[in-house]
């Protein structure tokens, strides 16, 4: 008999579903783990829409009131998945009572309260991880196997996009229900928290601490109506951003997000070039890594496609899916954030990124911000 995590959820929109999908099918496919999570309460204001998420996903109760979830004794972990500028209230108060917290990213609106939610999960010393989800794509964290084995020899560049166009229409309102992530008051920023936060977290895991930043952002659509009141107001979200950095290794990096490219949905891409190997990611092709040796010889030597998908039982976490050559997709990455976590729990160790190493993020964006504002190179 497992030991069980009793999660409650508190949101219901798109990712409160990729993580519930995640807690669902854990037990299913880790059936070896100690620790398994139940859907114990999901929680959000509208009782109607909360009720109908907990019957369509399974929670066995709901909550309206966040408080009154987390005061419940038979909660043991919290998941955070609301707009950002609510994490960090939430986060200390669940960290206060004495729960696990897996929050949505990013960590927080800004450095300064990502510190603070830091201090609070490590001051209770509650478990805790920050839903970074792109890590567990079978052939990212393939990657980071081969960058870790020294193979690519010293780094020269790393450079990543994650490009979407769905905010280009001037009519498109910002602020509430779906819309929140065009509202600075309840997002902190554009895509740069939102987007470049994915490529700044696969970079520092993939690459090492970034040292400093000289950035560019561009707010298109100056003003647009608010959900909330019907009232045009100005956009202060940043709609593009571009960044140029140093690694802490030498290497540079060059990094573009935007919701502005037309055709694309959610191009989320990066590569890596060594001295002796480059590899290169895509997430629109998410079970192949891209390979360039410079040890193979010959008149065939160029870029190999690795289709990740258990080649003898190398492939993380391919093992546990179905037979050689058949893929999955983005909802298994959050399974196995879920899995990684209840495995953390059996060991008793950490489940990365944690709160802290998610802070790392956070100061690279706030640098980010900062840089575009002054135009200036900024240390993170
Ligand atoms: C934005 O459109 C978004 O949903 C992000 O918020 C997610 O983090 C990203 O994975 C996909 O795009």
């Amino acid at each position: 008999m497992a030991t069980p995590v009793n999660v409650g959820m508190i949101g219901y929109g798109f990712m409160g579903r990729a993580h519930t999908n995640g807690y669902k099918r854990c037990p299913d496919f880790f059936p070896e783990l100690d620790h398994q999570p139940v859907l114990k309460a999901a929680c959000a204001r509208s009782k109607d829409k909360i009720q109908a998420f907990a019957d369509q996903w399974g929670y066995e109760s709901i909550e309206t009131d966040w408080r009154a979830l987390i005061a419940r004794d038979d909660i043991d972990a919290v998941d955070i998945c609301v707009p950002n500028n609510l994490h960090k209230e939430i986060a200390i108060a669940a960290a206060e009572a004495g729960k696990m917290i897996l929050c949505e990213k990013p960590l927080a609106m800004n450095t300064a309260e990502g510190e603070i939610m830091c201090q609070a999960v490590e001051k209770a010393g509650v478990a805790n991880t920050v839903w970074y989800n792109y890590r567990r794509v079978p052939a990212v964290t393939l990657a980071k196997q081969v960058i870790e084995s020294g193979a690519l020899g010293r780094i020269f560049h790393y450079r990543a996009n994650f490009l979407q166009d769905w905010t280009i229409s001037e009519d498109l309102p910002q602020g509430g229900e779906a819309l929140w992530r065009l509202d600075a008051e309840a997002a902190g920023s554009g895509v740069t928290g939102d987007l470049l936060a994915h490529c700044i977290d696969t970079a520092i895991w993939l690459n090492g601490t970034i040292a400093d930043v000289t950035a560019m952002t561009e707010t298109f659509i100056k003003e647009r109506v608010h959900q909330a009141t019907g009232e045009k107001t100005k956009v202060t979200i940043d709609d593009a951003c571009s960044f140029l950095c140093h690694f802490s290794n030498g290497s540079l990096g060059l990094f573009e997000s935007t919701r502005y490219a037309r055709g694309h949905k959610a191009m989320n891409t990066f590569e890596i070039n060594g001295s002796e190997m480059s590899l290169r990611w895509d997430l629109h092709d998410l079970h192949r890594l891209e390979v360039f040796d410079n040890k193979d010889e010959g008149a065939l030597r160029g870029w190999k496609s690795v289709h990740v998908s258990d080649h003898g039982g190398e492939h993380p976490y391919m093992d546990k899916w179905w037979v050689p050559g058949l893929q999955i997709g983005y909802e298994h990455s959050f399974v196995h954030h879920v899995a990684d976590f209840m495995k953390s729990l059996d060991e008793g160790n950490e489940c990365g990124p944690t709160f802290r190493d998610a802070l790392e993020t956070q100061k690279v964006c706030d640098a980010v911000l900062n840089s575009a504002k002054a135009h200036s190179w900024e240390n993170v």
